[in-house]
């Protein structure tokens, strides 16, 4: 039997939050649907909680971006990777790149994808890093810069005992929730992150 024309190009972005352990499942998850391809896309930090081996994805490091180009025409690594998918979805999002990203920074591999991002391909994000840090004013701003000026798609941390001992909101929303979140908005007919009115 001939399987499924793959037809949800999904590019996971793995940040350096604990909740970076749980890739392996996340991507399981995604491809249990028979029409999702999946290619992964960590920061440096994010490859610290997880082995290669243990994703059954595509995955594409810093490295690899620079080690890619040599010269004038050759392919660059995060506009193939903004132009294969239809959608990304970072997750675990840390304290640390929510930040970059709010403010336009992009000094490695992923945030070079969101910054050159089609705005008419959505954006998930799932925020995951120790309480006092979701609670610090920043978060806010910061979340706010995301949904209102890119439009990304937030879904919230829930709460529980966090890696580090503490008790508290933090924790990456489930895998399982995530996955059936992204599938519903890749169902939605057309999830534009910018109207043409937003970029005049
Ligand atoms: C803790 N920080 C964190 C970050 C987010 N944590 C989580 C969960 C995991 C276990 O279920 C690690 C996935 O707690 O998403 O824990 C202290 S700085």
């Amino acid at each position: 039997m001939t399987s499924p024309a793959k037809t949800k190009n999904i590019l996971v972005g793995a940040t350096g939050s604990v909740a970076s352990i749980k890739i392996p499942e996340l991507v399981r998850l995604f491809k249990e649907d028979p029409t999702v391809d999946v290619k992964v896309v960590p920061t440096e930090a994010a490859r610290f909680f997880f082995k290669a081996e243990d994703v059954d994805a595509d995955m594409y490091t810093d490295q690899q971006e620079w080690e890619m180009w040599k010269k004038k025409t050759d392919p660059v690594l995060h506009i193939d990777l903004r132009n294969w998918a239809d959608i990304m979805v970072v997750a675990p999002l840390d304290a640390n790149t929510l930040g970059k990203l709010a403010n336009g920074l992009c000094d490695n591999l992923l945030t070079c994808v969101l910054r050159a991002w089609d705005p008419c391909r959505p954006v998930v994000v799932c925020p995951a890093m120790n309480t006092n840090m979701w609670n610090h004013p920043f978060t806010n701003k910061h979340l706010d810069v995301l949904q209102k000026s890119l439009n990304f798609n937030v879904i919230d941390p829930i709460s529980k005992q966090l890696a580090c001992g503490d008790i508290g909101i933090g924790a990456m929303a489930e895998p399982a929730c995530i996955v059936r979140e992204v599938l519903a908005l890749l169902d939605k007919p057309t999830t534009p992150n910018l109207t043409e009115g937003d970029l005049i």
